[in-house]
C-alpha cells in the first residue's frame, strides 16, 4: 500500500504550487481550509502559516447590497475590466441565503459567465451548509490563499443583510454598497446601518428609462450620508451612479476605490485597519474554539438541557444558570 503523505508534506506541497499560483492547488488548498474535519484542521493552519509572508498584497473589496441589486453582474463588468488592465481578480462570496436555499452558485457562475472562463480570474462561490461564522472565517482564509496565488484585486461579494456584510466589512479594505434606482421608498427601507459600514455607495442599474431616477437617488443617497459620522476623518464616502449591464460609470467607480486605497494608505489607516482586522478575527476564533469546548464538556453536556428549561421557566435566574454552566464547565 502506498504511504500517504504526512500532514507537513500535504501542507507543503500545496504552499507550493499556490506560491506559484498553480489554479488546481489553489483549488485544492481552499477545499482544505474548507474542510470541517478535524484532521484536516492543524494541516490547514501549516498551510496558512507557510504562505503567511506572501500575503497582503491584493487591494480588498468588498461588494454588498439587497438580493437582485446586481452585485454579480457588477463584479463580472468590473473584472473584465481590471483584467484588461492588468490585474489578476479573485470573487469570492459569502451569502448565507446559500446556506438556507442550497446555494446560489450556479446562478453566480452564470452571472459571472465571462469573467469564470478567464484565466486572470478565479472565482470561488461560498461554501454551504455552515454557520455564518464558519463561511465568513473560511472565506478570509480564502482571500489569503489567492493573494499568495498572486491575484492582486480580492472582490467578496455579500447579501446586505446584517452580519454578513459586518463580517466582510472585517476583513476588506474597502467597502462598496450598491442601491437599486429610485429614492423616496427604497432610502426609507435601506438600514442605516449599510450606509454607515460603506466607503462607496453606488446606484446600480442606471440604464435605459431609469438614469434620472438612478441620479435623484443617488443625489438623496449623498444627503443622507452628510449626517452619518465618516468612518475615517480624511473619507466622506461618495456616491456614484453605475450601470454594471452597459458599463457605465464602472471606469469611475474604480477611480474612486482606488481614491479610497490611496488615501488608506498615505494616512496609515490601512496598516491600522488590517492589524485590527487581523487581531478581531483571532479573538472571534478563540470565541468560537472556547465555546465549542464549552458545549463538547461533560459536565456541562450533561447539565445544559436542563439548565436551560430552567432559565426558560423562569425557575432559575440567568445570572445563577451561567456561573452553574461554567463551574461544571471549570470542573472538567
Ligand atoms: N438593467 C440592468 N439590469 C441589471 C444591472 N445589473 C444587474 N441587472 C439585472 O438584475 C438581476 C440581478 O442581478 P445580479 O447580478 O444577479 O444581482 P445580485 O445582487 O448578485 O443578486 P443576488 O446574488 O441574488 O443577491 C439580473 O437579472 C441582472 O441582469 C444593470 O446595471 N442594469
Ligand atoms: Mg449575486
Amino acid at each position: 500500500m502506498a504511504q500517504t503523505p504526512s500532514g507537513n508534506e500535504r501542507a507543503a506541497a500545496l504552499a507550493e504550487g499556490v506560491l506559484e499560483g498553480n489554479r488546481t492547488r489553489l483549488a485544492q488548498a481552499i477545499t482544505l481550509v474548507e474542510s470541517t474535519r478535524a484532521e484536516d484542521a492543524p494541516v490547514a493552519q501549516a498551510l496558512l502559516g507557510a504562505v503567511l509572508s506572501k500575503t497582503g498584497g491584493a487591494q480588498r473589496i468588498g461588494i454588498s447590497g439587497v438580493p437582485g441589486v446586481g452585485k454579480s453582474t457588477l463584479i463580472e463588468t468590473l473584472g473584465l475590466h481590471l483584467i484588461e488592465a492588468g490585474h489578476r481578480v479573485a470573487v469570492l462570496a459569502i451569502d448565507p441565503s446559500s446556506t438556507l436555499s442550497g446555494g446560489s452558485i450556479l446562478g453566480d457562475k452564470s452571472r459571472m459567465e465571462r469573467l469564470s472562463q478567464t484565466e486572470a480570474a478565479f472565482i470561488r462561490p461560498s461554501p454551504s451548509a455552515t454557520t455564518l461564522g464558519g463561511v465568513a472565517q473560511r472565506t478570509r482564509e480564502t482571500m489569503l490563499l489567492c493573494e499568495a496565488a498572486g491575484f492582486d484585486v480580492v472582490l467578496v461579494e455579500t447579501v446586505g443583510v446584517g452580519q454578513s456584510e459586518i463580517a466582510v466589512r472585517q476583513m476588506v479594505d474597502t467597502f462598496v454598497v450598491l442601491l437599486l434606482p429610485g429614492a423616496g421608498d427604497e432610502l426609507q427601507g435601506i438600514k442605516k446601518g449599510i450606509l454607515e459600514v460603506g466607503d462607496l455607495l453606488a446606484v446600480n442599474k442606471a440604464d435605459g428609462s431609469r438614469v434620472n431616477l438612478a441620479r435623484a437617488a443617488a443625489r438623496d443617497h449623498a444627503a443622507a450620508m452628510r449626517y452619518l459620522r465618516p468612518r475615517h476623518a480624511e473619507w466622506i464616502p461618495k456616491t456614484l451612479v453605475v450601470s454594471a449591464e452597459t458599463g457605465a460609470g464602472i471606469d469611475e467607480l474604480w477611480t474612486a476605490i482606488s481614491e479610497h486605497r490611496d488615501m488608506l494608505k498615505a494616512s496609515g489607516s490601512l496598516e491600522q485597519q488590517r492589524a485590527e482586522q487581523a487581531t478581531r478575527w483571532m479573538w472571534s476564533l478563540v470565541e468560537e474554539r472556547l465555546l465549542r469546548t464549552f458545549h463538547e464538556s461533560p459536565g456541562v453536556a450533561a447539565e445544559l438541557d436542563a439548565t436551560v428549561r430552567a432559565v426558560r421557566e423562569g425557575e432559575l435566574p440567568p445570572g445563577l444558570a451561567a456561573n452553574r454552566l461554567l463551574d461544571l464547565f471549570g470542573g472538567d
